[in-house]
């Protein structure tokens, strides 16, 4: 799969304000280091898996970005860290996760790393096995219709989990009974060794969009602008009880499918180095600076601040206390 043409619009063209798109820049870079530094600990030996989203920062921020925080409901995959954090998860919080502590809120060392989950931030808790919270992101946003709430789902999946009944079950679900759901599936082109074109018989995932009459869109997924304003518009049609919307954001796996895959025995080096030439971050950063958006100074303070925050998080989630054994049926069951 080749890397899409990037879009020529300046950003100036988009009604973004020059505030969304600092924390478009810092949440990506946030997730960028986060990632970094987690991979680093796995490697030192101090942590245990890590399952990382470098390459989709841009997808993660640009979908999440255009829902509204404390209202809809997300029903992540593994590797949307970045989209927890524009749901409010702190670098602290995702160190407690990757190192399994007693206060990780997502499931207070109970689940592997990555699985994310926190009732009070509307993030639906989720299980290994890929697809299974499309269906209950389908659950909830029944519910959501029933108690005319105005809420809308994202559900979240990589292409090669769109192979899985689940998918299918959801989609034919949600559409037929018009619910409020965004599957929004990112492409980064690989499901572990196996390429896209042996997950995925149409050209595009969006594709399959046509076959439970809704509507689909496939996206750059390394441009988290041209992400945000399709999502947006897929969200506002959505509350307003259009039905359910399918994205696909092409996007790129930059780094193994986890701390414990070798990608260099199924990957072409030159695929990883004519996408690694678009890292989103680096584009979005060209990108404000040229349109003279943001001088190289403010953007330089963001990254220190962001470096910094990153130590400090390792560093003091490391420090903090495992789980008590006493405690090991906890937090699994509901306790009133
Ligand atoms: C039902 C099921 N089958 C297989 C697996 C093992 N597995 C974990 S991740 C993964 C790849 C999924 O690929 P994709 O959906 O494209 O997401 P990506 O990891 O590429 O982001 C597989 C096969 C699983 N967790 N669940
Ligand atoms: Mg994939």
């Amino acid at each position: 799969m080749g890397a899409p043409a990037p879009t020529e619009q300046p950003l100036s063209a988009y009604q973004l304000s020059e505030q969304s798109l600092e924390r478009m820049y810092s949440y990506m870079l946030l997730a960028r280091r986060l990632n970094e530094r987690m991979m680093l600990l796995n490697r030192q030996g101090t942590a245990p898996f890590v399952i990382a989203g470098a390459g989709q920062e841009a997808a993660q921020v640009g979908a999440a970005m255009a829902l509204q925080v404390g209202v809809d409901y997300l029903a992540p995959y593994y590797r949307d860290l970045a989209m927890n954090l524009v749901f409010g998860m702190t670098a602290r919080e995702a160190m407690l996760n990757l190192f399994a502590k007693r206060d990780d809120p997502n499931s207070h060392g109970r689940q592997m790393p990555s699985h994310w989950g926190l009732r009070e931030r509307h993030v639906v808790t989720q299980s290994s096995v890929v697809a299974t919270q499309l269906l209950h992101a389908t659950g909830i946003a029944l519910a959501a219709k029933m108690r005319q709430d105005p809420v809308v789902v994202m559900a979240c999946c990589g292409e090669g989990s769109t192979s899985r009944g689940d998918f299918h079950e959801a989609l034919n679900f949600a559409a037929i009974h018009h619910l409020p759901v965004i599957f929004f599936v990112e492409n980064n082109g690989y499901a572990i060794s196996e390429r896209v074109e042996k997950e995925v018989p149409t050209e595009h995932v969006a594709d399959r969009a046509r076959g439970y009459g809704i509507e689909g869109a496939t996206v750059d997924g390394m441009d988290a602008v041209v992400v945000y304003q399709t999502v947006r518009q897929a969200v506002d049609q959505a509350r307003r009880g259009r039905g359910p919307f399918l994205i696909e954001a092409k996007c790129y796996r930059l780094w193994a499918h986890s701390s414990d895959d070798d990608d260099s025995r199924y990957r072409p080096r030159e695929e990883l180095a004519e996408w690694a030439a678009r890292d989103p971050i680096k584009l979005f950063r060209e990108r404000v600076q040229n349109d003279g958006i943001f001088p190289a100074e403010d953007l330089d303070r963001i990254e220190a601040q962001i470096d910094e925050e990153v130590r400090d998080a390792a560093q003091w989630a490391m420090a903090q206390p495992d789980p008590e054994p006493a405690d090991a049926l906890g937090f699994v069951y509901k306790e009133s």
